[in-house]
C-alpha cells in the first residue's frame, strides 16, 4: 500500500482513495473474499493517513457490501454472493452500481423519446397540462447477465433530449447540473410476465423485485419516475439498520 498522503488534490478525498485501493485489491484478486483487513491502525501507518480516515472508508464500504465487519474480530473481505447486493441507503444510478463492483455494463434500448405524459406520470412528475415527459426504456445487462428492465420517465426541463443517454442517464443529468439529490424507492415482489421473463432470460412465472424510484432535486423539485423489474435470483437490497424512535 503506498502513502496515500502525498498532497496530490487529485483523485479526491483521502477516504475516497482509499476506498479505490481496497476495491482494486478485491478485483484484482489481491485480496479475497473472506480475507482479514489489516487493523485499523496499522493501515494508517502505512497508507500516512489518520484513524478517522481509514475508519470511513472503511464504513463506507460495509455499506456496500464489499466489507463486513465481526465483532472483536476485525474487517473482513466480504464473501461472493450468487446475488448483487445493492444498499439500500445510497443514491447511486445503475453503471456506478455496476462499476464499482468490477462489471461491465451494457443496456438494450426497448424505448427512447418524448411523449405525451399519463396520467400518472402528469401526476408524480408535477406536469403542467400539455407538458410532455421524456421517456427512456432499457433491458441493463451486467457481465452479460440481463438484471433489469428499467422503464424511466423525466421531467423535459431536465432532460430535454432523450436521445443523449447513451450509457448513464445520471451522468447525462449530472452534466445539465440536475443529478438527483434524494429519492424514494419501493420494493415489491411480483412475478414475471412472459415478455419480461424473456428480455431477463429467466423461465415465465419467475420471481422479480418490482422497484419505483420518484428522484428529486436538491429544490425538491420531482425529475425522474422510474419502474424497475430486477431478477430476484441476480440481485438482492441490503439495508443498514440502526436504533431509532
Ligand atoms: C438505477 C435506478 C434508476 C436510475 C438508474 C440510472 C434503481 C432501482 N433504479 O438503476 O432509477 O434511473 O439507476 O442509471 O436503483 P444510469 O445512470 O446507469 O443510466
Amino acid at each position: 500500500l503506498p502513502s496515500l498522503n502525498d498532497g496530490s488534490a487529485s483523485g479526491g478525498p483521502l477516504y475516497v482513495k482509499l476506498q479505490r485501493l481496497i476495491e482494486t485489491a478485491v478485483r484484482d484478486g489481491m485480496l479475497q473474499p473472506g480475507d482479514a483487513l489489516p487493523p485499523e491502525r496499522e493501515l494508517a501507518t502505512i497508507a500516512d493517513i489518520s484513524r478517522v480516515t481509514v475508519r470511513k472508508a472503511v464504513q463506507g464500504l460495509v455499506t456496500t457490501g464489499l466489507l463486513v465487519q465481526r465483532h472483536g474480530s476485525g474487517t473482513f473481505v466480504a464473501p461472493r454472493s450468487e446475488r448483487v447486493e445493492q444498499s439500500l441507503s445510497h443514491l447511486t444510478s445503475f453503471t456506478e452500481d455496476m462499476a464499482r463492483r468490477g462489471m461491465i455494463v451494457r443496456s438494450t434500448w426497448l424505448d427512447r423519446g418524448i411523449y405525451p405524459p399519463s396520467p400518472e406520470e402528469m401526476v408524480t412528475l408535477g406536469l403542467s397540462s400539455g407538458e410532455k415527459v421524456a421517456r427512456i426504456s432499457r433491458l441493463r445487462v451486467a457481465n452479460d447477465t440481463p438484471m433489469a428492465i428499467e422503464r424511466a420517465a423525466l421531467s423535459i426541463q431536465v432532460l430535454p433530449n432523450p436521445e443523449l443517454v447513451t450509457l448513464s442517464l445520471y451522468a447525462v443529468l449530472a452534466e445539465g447540473g440536475n443529478r438527483p439529490a434524494r429519492a424514494i424507492q419501493r420494493i415489491s415482489a411480483a412475478i414475471l410476465k412472459e415478455a419480461d421473463a424473456k428480455l431477463l432470460e429467466v423461465p415465465a412465472g419467475s420471481a422479480s423485485l418490482n422497484i419505483e424510484r420518484i428522484s428529486y432535486l436538491e429544490s425538491g423539485k420531482v425529475i425522474e419516475f422510474t419502474r424497475s423489474i430486477y431478477r430476484a435470483d441476480a440481485y438482492e437490497f441490503v439495508a443498514e439498520l440502526k436504533l431509532g424512535d
